[in-house]
């Protein structure tokens, strides 16, 4: 496998190289092995030389910086944090299933992972570069008048430009923001940003831009394309192909979303107790709340159990088991169904129907998952198999 990923990943394309494990794989621990992390990339992966590489940090600043990573290391405090990543095309699948949509790629539910990132803070670069932190301002006025722009040097074949994306200024002092070296104690590899990238928590992925080697501050949003005319949100009934910049809007917070990572849509389980497994992400730094799981298609509903809580950046794992019969006993079929709240109190939507959109974004209804009871065990069979 490339980009020393492990052998089951479901490749959506090796050039550029669009990667998600099999959804099983998320189970359990929060924290995503580096080889099972998803990998999401627009143009050629670059193999950036660490020992010329600089960062410049320019545009509104009192002193523009250029840094080494020695500089970074040396003058700026470290600092580790969980923090989950997820790309706005997770569980496109679903929006597919509705109406489809041309030349994306058909993300399942596991293009999102989460690992402990090491780096240093945007906020404290910011500060020596003399981006004031006021806290007198509030956020509001420190997104009106200012946003943080990050360019990488990969050129994505399609608009034929470099990648990039900003966050307003107040995102970006936030302490949860990271320009990370380290990705689960070890040295970034190169499919995941080496030597540095941006980690913008609770944001979609693509703000976390990847090889970063220049941060700008400026009055506006982004004009790069896969700002002002990718992840955005547009009308159901405008064009996918022909997107103007500026229609629709920005992407930004990720919204609240689950997913059932086990058993998968499709498995066959026996007669019994079951145990359903999967993910609830709040965005946005809010909590998830609760999480309740169907196994008769949303008719009636149980509480899971919710796995360790490795703060607001986080995903929170659960489970629950649930008794399956297979339709009194014979083979049957049944859909599990889950719904996260988050800690705002909101709910999922439960239908995609009204989430589609022409690039396919932020699918986060209800997921659902059809599963095969095989037959129950029936006394005297000797051989006591499961048919
Ligand atoms: N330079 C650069 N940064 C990038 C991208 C990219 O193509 N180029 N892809 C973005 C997107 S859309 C996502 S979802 C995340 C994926 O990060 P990963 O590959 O480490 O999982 O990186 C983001 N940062
Ligand atoms: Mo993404």
């Amino acid at each position: 496998m490339m980009w020393d990923k492990r052998e089951d990943m479901v490749v959506h394309g090796q050039e550029p190289f669009n990667a998600e494990p099999p959804p099983q794989a998320l189970a359990g621990d929060p924290i995503t092995p580096v080889d099972t992390f998803y990998s999401r990339n627009h143009g050629p992966i670059p193999e950036i030389d660490a020992g010329s590489w600089r960062l410049t940090v320019d545009g509104l600043v009192d002193t523009p910086l250029t840094l080494d990573l020695s500089d970074l290391r040396s003058r700026f405090a470290e600092h580790t944090l969980p923090a989950t990543l997820q790309c706005a095309g997770t569980r496109r699948t679903g929006l597919i299933a509705v109406r489809d949509i041309p030349g994306e790629t058909p993300w399942r539910e596991a293009a999102v992972s989460t690992a402990t990132w090491t780096g240093v803070r945007l906020a404290d670069v910011l500060a020596a570069a003399g981006v004031s932190n006021d806290p007198d301002d509030d956020a509001a006025v420190k997104n009106a008048v200012r946003h943080v722009a990050f360019l990488a040097p990969d050129v994505a074949p399609g608009p034929g430009q470099q990648f990039g994306g900003s966050v307003p200024l107040g995102k970006a002092l936030g302490p949860e923001v990271l320009l990370a070296w380290a990705m689960n104690g070890e040295p970034l590899t190169a499919v995941h940003g080496a030597p540095l990238r941006v980690v913008v928590p609770g944001w979609i992925g693509a703000r976390s831009v990847k090889w970063v080697e220049r941060i700008t501050v400026q009055t506006e949003p982004s004009e790069n394309w896969f700002q002002a005319n990718a992840y955005r949100m547009l009308p159901a009934d405008a064009g996918p192909s022909a997107v103007e910049a500026g229609e629709g809007f920005s992407l930004g917070e990720l919204a609240l979303t689950s997913a059932i990572l086990e058993p998968v849509d499709g498995a066959t389980v026996p007669a019994g107790p079951v145990t359903v497994t999967g993910y609830a992400l709040a965005g946005g730094g809010r909590g998830v709340a609760r999480v309740d799981v169907s196994a008769d298609g949303g008719a009636t509903w149980t509480q899971a159990d919710l796995g360790e809580d490795r703060g607001p950046w986080c995903w929170r794992q659960w489970t629950t088991t649930t008794t399956v019969d297979g339709d009194g006993g014979r083979a049957g079929t049944l859909e599990l169904v889950a719904r996260a709240w988050d800690t705002s109190a909101a709910l999922q939507p439960e239908d995609p129907a009204g989430l589609w959109n022409p690039k396919g974004y932020m699918n986060n209804a209800w997921p659902r998952a059809r599963v095969q009871v095989a037959a129950a065990v029936q006394a005297g069979d000797a051989q006591g198999r499961i048919a």
